[in-house]
């Protein structure tokens, strides 16, 4: 179902969440003018409080959510009490009136919240900034802006399992590192910030189909997890790291490898030479470079807790594999067209990435040609992505052309296609080109 959404709809699935809410609401709505008035009346009234209790409800959305769940709410109860029997009017005004002043309290503090969440300055009072550039450069020209070497962060895809991000009030917040560790840490922005450093990373959702757009670049900022988890002293007996985060959600990693630094884990608290944003996890987030997002990438991030044994994770009951999946080397098909001076040849430019060991190269073809070296920018990282770029010299009429990526450790993306679930998408990402004659 996820697949065939994302499949349907790319990074607009919660746009399409909210029409189909809407479409629910209106349908509710016909539904219930036609029925007889006290089922009416007792339908509203239940279907009211359940939809107040959602949107009242942790993690504190926007101040708007939570005014009109506040008014739904108020009304409900107004027309409940209205429609009782032995109504008394002064019992109704002081249960309105209740409710009134129980959303105020909540709203004035989703707005405390989101103040906070805008500026930017941590419990110390202090700005801080990333220092790295967030423009570098592999080589390669202008020519190529169909896909920027760093994704700018309102062009990163989203996906989580919240239809608004939640709000963190940064003061209030701590990172708690708890369980198994004999120095139990609880640290604030301020501290992880002293410790952070800029790396560049490819994320990419397991859900991201082949030459999809659920995967990004980019120039992140973190404090290593091997240095924190160092500080809490974890005792032997510890097998698993549980990274859980403000909406429930929870992830867990191996720790192991984790506290050797053989996998390059972080904590990241900025993007792109800014604080995180909202979307994208505000105040910290989990980040491990070659782990698909939904195993390494805890957003509002609150705790990390160590523990021995397994851990059922936020994906484990919904059927996904508990191991957490490696991304696969792949190469996406950006643009496809005729070069400037000669109609016939075919100038293919695109991206890839192999995280965490880096590409050896891009392959493309047409049709069932052989393959041919494409020219590969500048490396950032072995984890980041990098841009590539090819010509190829066709004869008039339709062609199918195909790109292939090389990780390091020699592994060649594999024409077999596989949807997302259970492990990733594979396959050769393929673009139609005519030449005309
Ligand atoms: N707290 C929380 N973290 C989360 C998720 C979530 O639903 N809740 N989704 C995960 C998934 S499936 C992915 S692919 C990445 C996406 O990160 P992004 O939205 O910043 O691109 O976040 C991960 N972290
Ligand atoms: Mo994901």
């Amino acid at each position: 179902m996820v697949d065939l959404t994302v499949y349907l709809l790319g990074g607009k699935d919660k746009l399409a969440i909210r029409v189909g809410v809407g479409t629910t609401v209106i349908a509710t709505a016909i539904g219930l003018a036609r029925m007889p008035a006290a089922a009416r009346t007792l339908s509203v009234f239940g279907l009211s409080a359940l939809a107040t209790g959602l949107c009242l409800r942790r993690p504190p959305h926007s101040p708007l959510t939570t005014a009109t769940a506040a008014t739904v709410g108020a009304a409900a109860i107004a027309v409940g009490l209205s429609h009782t029997p032995k109504r008394d009017p002064g019992q109704a005004a002081l249960a309105v009136f209740g409710v009134g002043s129980l959303a105020a309290a909540r709203m004035m503090l989703a707005y405390r919240r989101r103040r906070h969440r805008l500026g930017t300055r941590t419990s110390q009072g202090s700005d801080w900034r990333p220092s790295g550039r967030t423009d570098p450069d592999d080589g390669f020209d202008r020519q190529l802006s169909v896909t920027p070497l760093i994704t700018p962060v309102d062009q990163f895809y989203v996906t989580d399992v919240n239809m608004g991000a939640p709000l963190v009030d940064v003061d209030e917040w701590r990172l708690t590192i708890t369980g198994l560790v004999g120095r139990p840490q609880r640290l604030s922005l301020a501290e992880l910030a002293a410790d952070a450093e800029e790396f560049d990373a490819v994320m990419v959702c397991i859900h991201n189909p082949v030459g999809g757009t659920r995967v990004g670049n980019g120039r992140w900022l973190g404090v290593r997890l091997k240095e924190l988890l160092e500080r809490a002293d974890p005792f032997a007996r510890s097998t698993t790291l549980v990274t859980r985060a403000i909406d429930g959600f929870t992830a867990s990693l191996p720790l192991g490898p984790v506290r050797t630094g053989t996998w390059d884990a972080y904590v990241v608290i900025g993007l792109n030479g800014e604080p995180l944003t909202a979307e994208h996890g505000f105040p910290a987030r989990v980040f491990v470079p070659g782990i698909y997002g939904q195993y390494s990438g805890a957003k509002w991030l609150t705790e990390l807790e160590l523990i021995a044994g397994p851990h059922s994770d936020y994906w484990s009951p919904r059927g996904w594999p508990h191991e957490p999946a490696w991304v696969q080397p792949q190469a996406r098909i950006d643009a496809a067209a005729p070069e400037a001076t000669t109609d016939r040849t075919i100038a293919v430019v695109g991206v890839a990435w192999a995280p965490p060991h880096g590409l050896a190269g891009v392959e493309v073809r047409a049709d069932d040609g052989s393959w041919q070296s494409a020219e590969l920018a500048r490396e950032l990282a072995p984890s980041s992505w990098r841009r590539w770029r090819a010509r190829l010299d066709l004869a008039p009429g339709t062609h199918l052309i195909a790109a292939r990526a090389i990780g390091r450790s020699g592994e060649v993306q594999v024409r077999r296609g596989r949807p997302p679930f259970p492990v990733g998408a594979s396959g050769w990402h393929t673009v139609t080109v005519r030449v005309c004659s």
